[in-house]
């Protein structure tokens, strides 16, 4: 009965800079398709997906996930709270071929322990695939190990990895979620996030 019916519900957010791949890859994993254009997400959007997954001790389950992907990179404090309020799972994307945007990753991993500090969260090296690349994956991996949080080298082009992403963050939402139960797991619940042009 349990694998069949939905038994977990999760509100996964999408972190870091603009332009590193943050819709691409909630793109490829909810549709398995991939555009070369930028087109800056407006205001938030979402997407769903249901995801089947085996736990340690041998059960399967299924759970839901609601992908949040906010636009740009707001510097309204409180909207940002919001966006990420109620959050599972966080995925802090750079891209490899800007290291800004790797320098960057502490500071949204700050600003989201500070709303939500038992998510799980994954650090995810994007654009992979790109021959100009400059973060080596030494430097990714040191900074996971150091926050202590998931690391994936990523390419929302290939689907390289992408798969396996979000698969482990759901794994490990599940777990966490029954070592802690759900209220101090997520927290306040999730709020409607304020429309933005
Ligand atoms: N080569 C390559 N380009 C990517 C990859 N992911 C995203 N892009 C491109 O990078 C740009 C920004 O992607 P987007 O997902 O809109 O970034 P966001 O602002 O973080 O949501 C777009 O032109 C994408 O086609 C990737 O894995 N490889
Ligand atoms: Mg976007």
């Amino acid at each position: 009965m349990a694998s069949e019916s939905v038994s977990h519900m999760f509100k996964l957010v999408a972190l870091g800079d603009g332009a590193v791949g943050k819709t691409s890859c909630i793109k490829r994993y909810t549709e398995d398709s991939f555009s070369e254009r930028y087109i800056a997400t407006i205001g938030t959007t979402f997407a769903l997906k249901t995801v089947e997954a085996d736990l340690p001790n041998g059960s399967l389950v299924r759970a839901r996930i609601v992908l949040w992907d906010l636009a740009g990179q707001p510097s309204y404090n409180e909207l940002r709270r919001r966006y990420m309020a109620g959050a599972a799972m966080a995925i802090i994307v750079y891209d490899v071929t800007r290291p800004q945007t790797f320098l960057d990753i502490g500071e949204w991993y700050t600003r989201f322990m500070t709303v939500c500090p038992n998510a799980v969260v994954a650090v995810v090296a994007n654009k992979i695939d790109r021959p100009d690349r400059l973060v080596p994956p030494e430097a990714g991996d040191m900074v996971a190990k150091w926050l202590n949080v998931l690391y994936f080298e990523t390419s929302a082009k290939t689907g390289e990895n992408i798969n396996e992403l979000f698969t482990e963050l759901v794994k490990r939402a599940i777990e966490r979620h029954q070592q802690l139960g759900p209220l101090a797991f997520q927290g306040v619940p999730p709020t409607r996030p304020a429309r933005l042009t």
